[in-house]
């Protein structure tokens, strides 16, 4: 009798093995075949989309390697957040805020933090020093300089085109920056047009055609035996006061700031604007890579000398980890920040705000 059944029982665990052995190999041959077909197929699908556009980095995203640099050590000595001041001031060094502004914000937290208390809380000195960078800034100062633009508040005469140069080092993105601006002035209904005083370089003046396509904004081609850059703007001005230009957006070809002779050519641009307007330019924005770190500075100080900037474009500061150089820049200078580049496209761009520049860097 047990032997019947243990027989039983083995007949049936050999049954239930086989049946799951076959069941295992029908469905291996059946449905992994299917599979792999369908994931083939999926594949050629996927690879025929478009390539995805790239997303366009809100400010946060564009601050967050800036932020990291401020508030944690490098890679090197642990990568830790900052425990101590001395970590926190070595750490404001390396984010290029330039030793000025560094000694000005420590000295600060020494004074107001640190001395009342033996323990270092970096929530408490992040608190503090929301408050001291804005403090750096005039409340909404890019937003102003966007209204005076808009508005030609700095114009000579009423209805003369608003004169705005663009000035800075080679590739800071001085062109890409025209186009976005020119897009964004348009977007407000206002009449651009755009010229290049690169007149040397015929790269330059394609891709300013380029930008006015992508913009709609008009763009003055001067004839091709004109080549100096003032005469270039001479007749661009008139040009756009014929056609009731509201904004003229003069593209120059970079220079470094110890070139002397091309600094002077600047000079002169402006010299022959003026026969025209007295005012004019209305505005000298100079456009700064944020990548370049404390070379910016000297090169803003210097173009600043020259030519009396307005206003301070920082572009590529998606994707730079020196967003701390607008601090430095904007204490030592006293230059209004103006506009954000955070991308190539024509979108990627913000108009500069204190507040959220400071929250998003905190
Ligand atoms: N990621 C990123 N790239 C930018 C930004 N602004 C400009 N660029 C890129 O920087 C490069 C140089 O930009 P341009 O606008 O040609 O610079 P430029 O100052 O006119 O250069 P030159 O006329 O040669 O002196 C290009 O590849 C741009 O696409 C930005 O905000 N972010
Ligand atoms: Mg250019």
């Amino acid at each position: 009798m047990t032997e019947n059944i243990e027989l039983l029982l083995y007949a049936g665990v050999f049954a239930t093995g086989l049946v799951s052995t076959a069941g295992y190999y029908f469905a291996r041959f059946y449905l992994f075949k299917d599979s792999k077909e369908s994931g083939a197929a999926n594949k050629e699908k996927f690879s025929a989309k478009p390539k995805p556009v790239t997303k366009t980095k809100t400010l946060t995203e564009a601050l967050t390697k800036s932020k990291k640099s401020l508030w944690f050590r490098t890679a090197e000595s642990g990568g830790e957040e900052v425990k101590s001041l001395d970590e926190l001031e070595e750490a404001l060094y390396m984010a290029d805020i330039g030793p000025q502004t560094v000694s000005f914000l420590v000295d600060q937290v020494k004074e107001k933090i640190t001395e009342n208390s033996n323990s270092f809380d970096l929530n408490e000195v992040k608190d503090f020093f929301r408050a001291e960078m804005l403090d750096l800034f005039t409340p909404l100062e890019g937003e102003l300089v966007y209204k005076r633009a808009l508005t030609g508040s700095h114009a000579g005469e009423s209805k003369a085109p608003y004169v705005i140069s663009i000035v800075g080092v080679n590739g800071a993105g001085k062109t890409t920056s025209i186009g976005k601006l020119a897009h964004k002035f348009l977007s407000e209904g206002k009449k651009v047009m755009v010229v290049a005083g690169d007149t040397f370089r015929a790269a330059a003046q394609e891709q300013l055609g380029v930008w006015a396509d992508r913009s709609k904004a008009l763009i003055f081609k001067a004839p091709l035996e004109t080549k100096d850059p003032g005469a270039v703007a001479f007749q661009a001005y008139e040009k756009a006061k014929k056609e009731n230009v509201d904004i003229l957006l003069i593209d120059t070809a970079g220079r470094l700031h110890t070139q002397d002779n091309l600094m002077k050519e600047l000079e002169k641009v402006q010299r022959v604007l003026k026969k025209h307007d007295t005012k004019a330019p209305h505005e000298v924005w100079m456009v700064l890579d944020s990548n370049t770190g404390m070379n910016a500075f000297f090169q803003a100080e210097s173009f600043h000398k020259t030519l009396g900037l307005t206003a301070l474009i920082l572009t590529k500061l998606d994707g730079s980890s020196k967003a701390g150089t607008i601090l430095g820049i904007r204490k030592s200078l006293g230059i209004p920040i103006f506009m954000l580049g955070l991308g190539e496209g024509i979108d990627d761009m913000k108009i500069f705000e204190p507040e959220d520049f400071v929250q998003s860097l905190v």
